[in-house]
């Protein structure tokens, strides 16, 4: 069992006994222990088998362990199924919907017996839930719409997650007899925000059935739904699919191509190869025999120009080799056949971090502490960027207690020449496009970013026009986590991203790609376009601890996916070019 799956599970169980009721310090606690299973490198499976006492571990109590060590071993947890008893475990997914919550769950579940997403619809439908108590007409249609979302994104798993629960899985598969190369292919090899299934190829000379029964013998598996000589696929206990497919060593490369897909450049690619008498499959490259019917040949039929090797495969379709996070059939196939595939930024290329948060508001550790972690990642600069005032319930600065902060920045500042910490304040655009600290604080920040954190629900024209008008602010530098969305959880706002991007390109104004793996705010369609306007794009982790700050790979992939290269990104500036574009304005 993944450290994920215990996080899971007693997030569950803490959201199910705040439906209850229950002693909120009680549900706090079992929400800080989540925070540190989440943050643990070490496998608590592991740590049980050594004996350890995970209490020993920060905000792990002993309840808390003992429900572990029960759910580890038995994989199950009866204090959870004891509640689930009185109140459905579905009534989780309920609560999570955007306006419903713990106490609305509650009342719908004891008013009307609504258990599941599909009873509240059905209820919303009829119309008996507007009039309850707390809920109103406006609530009801916010709670539809949660709905529509909440379908969209059932069965899809958030990139950092499926990380998490492959690990394993990778190791067990290498560990199987005779097995060769073993890489991950799919969505996740192209490094999308969400993953609907795992795709693993290994190599193997011969029948693969041992392999497959090796692989569908994994522990943390909750169920096979198939196992064959060449193909096996297992339920992880998260419900996250994995697929195993088994290739002989001469269509390794081949078979790699094909299951990387996406389906969409696979099919651009099988069009290029078919107009040079050309097949391609999961198989190899072959050469289509004179006067044969492709529709007639066997899956190896013809000369084989290539299959072992995946850069082989693209160089005998005369391509050059595509970077698996452009194969979206984008333009990439066109540019790989004239042979001049873009330049991407890499995660070498960042020198500095824009946004990150301090315990000034809302993260968890201070000035002094995020400076050595940026320097230790070998950054020359930095933004300090704790929220402002309206942000009130995370102590978001007030214009004094940002002058006092510049105070504390000056001391680190002193004792760490190897970094430069650029003032700054996230500043929350209000719901008129005014900006929530005066002029004269904004102008001696050296950055200014602002973002929407309220009113989230204005209508297209009211959110555009607040938006811009902030950008047009001679102070603001950023934009930050533009459309405000939060994956599989929250819908982008409405805001006309086009409008947006050409106002920033006319203001000088750059636009962040939020690398948090639950925001990726603006995603690769915005970026590219960005890039097209020549607006600068800002990857920043938004940390709020020095952890955070290891998400900037998850920002340079979602760019890499929107093709910009390192010039097209603001963050790679050196730090001389950095103060130059923050003194643009003169
Ligand atoms: P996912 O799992 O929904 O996140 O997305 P993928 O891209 O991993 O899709 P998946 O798992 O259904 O299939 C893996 C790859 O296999 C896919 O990216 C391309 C290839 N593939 C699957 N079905 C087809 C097909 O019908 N035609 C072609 N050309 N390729 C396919
Ligand atoms: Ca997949
Ligand atoms: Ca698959
Ligand atoms: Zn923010």
């Amino acid at each position: 069992m993944e450290n994920l799956d215990v996080s899971r599970t007693l997030t569950e169980l803490a959201d199910l006994l705040e439906i209850q009721g229950a002693s909120p310090f009680r549900i706090r606690a079992y929400r800080n222990a989540v925070n540190t299973i989440n943050s643990l490198s070490r496998s608590l499976q592991a740590m049980l088998g050594a004996g350890e006492d995970l209490t020993e571990l920060p905000a792990v109590g002993d309840s808390v362990a003992k429900y572990i060590a029960e759910l580890i071993e038995t994989g199950r947890i009866s204090r959870l199924e004891e509640v689930s008893a009185e109140y459905p475990r579905s009534l989780v997914q309920l609560m999570r919907l955007d306006g419903v919550g713990p106490k609305k769950a509650k009342k719908l579940f004891l008013d009307l017996k609504v258990r599941t997403v599909d009873d509240l619809e059905v209820e919303l439908r009829a119309g008996r839930v507007q009039g309850l108590d707390g809920f109103g007409v406006r609530s009801a249609d916010k709670i539809l719409r949660a709905i529509a979302d909440h379908r969209k994104h059932a069965g899809r798993f958030q990139i950092h997650e499926v990380e998490k629960l492959i690990a394993g899985v990778l190791e067990h598969v290498h560990a199987a007899p005779g097995v060769g190369r073993v890489k991950i292919a799919g969505s996740l090899r192209r490094r999308k925000e969400t993953i609907g299934d795992v795709d693993i190829i290994a190599e193997f000379d011969g029948d693969g059935t041992a392999v497959v029964d090796h692989f569908v013998a994994y522990s943390g598996a909750e169920r096979i739904s198939g196992a064959g000589s060449t193909k096996g696929s297992m339920v992880l206990h998260s419900g996250l699919q994995v697929d195993l497919r088994v290739i002989p060593p001469r269509s390794f490369g081949a078979a790699l191509q094909y299951f990387s897909g996406s389906k969409e450049h696979n099919v651009a690619m099988r069009t290029h190869a078919v107009r040079q008498g050309l097949r391609v499959n999961e198989w190899g490259v072959f050469r289509v025999p004179d006067g044969a019917d492709p529709a007639s040949l066997g899956k190896e039929d013809g000369e084989r120009l290539a299959g072992d090797a995946e850069e082989g495969v693209y160089a005998a379709l005369g391509m050059a080799w595509v970077p698996p996070v452009l194969r979206e059939n984008r333009g990439e196939v066109e540019v790989a056949i004239r042979g001049e595939p873009p330049e991407l930024v890499s995660l070498e290329d960042i020198r500095g971090d824009l946004q990150m948060h301090s315990t000034w508001s809302d993260g968890k550790a201070s000035i002094e502490e995020m400076a050595r972690a940026c320097i230790a990642r070998g950054y020359e600069y930095f933004a300090l960027t704790d929220h402002s005032q309206a942000m009130a319930m995370v102590g978001g600065l007030t214009p004094e207690r940002a002058r006092e902060q510049w105070l504390e920045i000056a001391e680190v500042q002193a004792r760490l020449p190897e970094i430069l910490i650029l003032r700054s304040v996230e500043v929350d655009i209000l719901k008129d496009g005014s900006l929530d600290l005066p002029d004269d604080v904004l102008a001696e920040l050296d950055v200014v970013v602002v973002s929407v954190h309220s009113l989230m629900d204005q209508d297209r024209r009211t959110m555009t026009d607040r938006v811009i008008r902030a950008m047009r602010h001679p102070s603001v530098d950023i934009l930050a986590h533009p459309t405000g969305r939060l994956i599989n959880r929250r819908e982008p706002f409405e805001l006309d991203v086009e409008a947006m991007l050409e106002a920033a390109a006319e203001l000088s104004v750059a636009v962040e790609l939020n690398a948090n793996p639950n925001r990726l705010d603006l995603n690769d369609l915005h970026v590219h376009r960005a890039k097209e306007l020549g607006v600068p794009v800002v990857i920043s982790t938004d940390a709020h601890s020095p952890r955070g700050l290891a998400d900037m790979r998850f920002g340079v992939d979602q760019a890499r996916r929107g093709w910009l290269s390192p010039a097209d990104v603001l963050n790679t500036r050196s730090l001389a070019e950095m103060k130059m574009w923050l003194g643009r304005r003169g």
